[in-house]
């Protein structure tokens, strides 16, 4: 934490509150500079949602999980956002569901590497993938940083789960035959529409619930997370998600007053 000392009640603490994790983590090595604005482009668009996980989003999140729970070999890839907002759930997820950790950086530094490295095993991780004394293997459609991947993790796997990502590797991880799971409030990133399941929501949200989820759909039969998996429409799910940002724009562009009413009932809210 940076220490900014946010009153407890500052009606945008809990907003303030991850800006700070962000802001810790780029201090740490954790979060590239690029990081930053990431996290300012996920905040517009978690204003937009409602800062609050959706129906549609928790749908999504089901879907997530029964495809890690029905994968042989699911892997969990970690860039510097996610490592700095979600380290304990990352670990915590990654366990319940036996999917591996695989640090894939878009900015690649060695120093970056470590600090990651050390921040997941500080939360708990006994086997991190994707350092540079790994085993490699390449992705062939991609060209930036991210073509190396571990060959072990993201080189093996069947579902890959990529949250808070950049727009250029769903299409080449999709390419050479894997699912790709993401979590992304903007409904209409790249990623969110080349996706199998887009969960659009602030990972900060969504991550707790997977676990809880995954949890408890641990021990559900098969059958029935073929079931889950199968009547879902990601197309049908980011559709809904934008008509929800649309018909929330329209409400308020009715009447204005509505948002001076909201954030006076409501602290933290938007
Ligand atoms: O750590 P690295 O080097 O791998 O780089 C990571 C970043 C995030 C910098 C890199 O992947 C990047 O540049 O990403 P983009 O292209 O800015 O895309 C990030 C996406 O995540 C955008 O669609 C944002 O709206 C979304 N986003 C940002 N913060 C959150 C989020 N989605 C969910 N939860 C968030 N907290």
């Amino acid at each position: 934490m940076v220490n900014l000392e946010i009153p407890a009640d500052h009606p945008r603490r809990i907003s303030l509150e991850i800006r700070d994790k962000i802001i810790a983590g780029h201090s740490e090595n954790i979060v590239a500079t690029a990081g930053l604005l990431a996290h300012g482009r996920g905040e517009a668009f978690d204003y937009l949602i409602g800062e609050k996980t959706t129906e549609i989003a928790e749908n999504a999140i089901k879907v997530a999980v029964a495809s890690l729970l029905l994968a042989q070999h699911p892997v969990i890839s970690v860039n510097g956002n996610v490592c700095s907002l979600v380290p304990k759930e990352l670990v915590e997820l990654s366990k319940i569901t036996n999917a591996p950790l695989e640090i894939n950086l878009f900015y690649y530094r060695r120093e970056r590497e470590d600090a990651i490295l050390q921040a997941l095993k500080s939360a708990g991780a006994s086997k991190v993938l994707g350092t540079h004394n790994r085993p490699s293997a390449t992705i062939p459609e991609l060209s930036s940083n991210r073509r190396k991947v571990d060959s072990e993790g993201i080189g093996a796997a069947d579902v890959v789960v990529v949250p808070l990502e950049d727009g250029d590797r769903t299409e080449a991880l999709k390419a050479i035959g894997k699912k790709v799971i993401t979590i992304d409030l903007n409904p209409m990133s790249r990623t969110a529409v080349f996706a199998d399941v887009t969960v659009v929501d602030n990972v900060v949200r969504a991550m707790p619930l997977m676990i809880r989820y995954a949890s408890e759909m641990k021990s559900k039969p098969t059958d029935e997370l073929r079931k889950i998996v199968e009547n879902y429409n990601n197309d049908e799910n980011l559709s809904k998600s934008i008509h929800l940002i649309r018909a929330r724009l329209e409400e308020l562009s009715r009447d204005v007053s509505v948002l001076r009413k909201k954030k006076k009932v409501g602290r933290n809210k938007s």
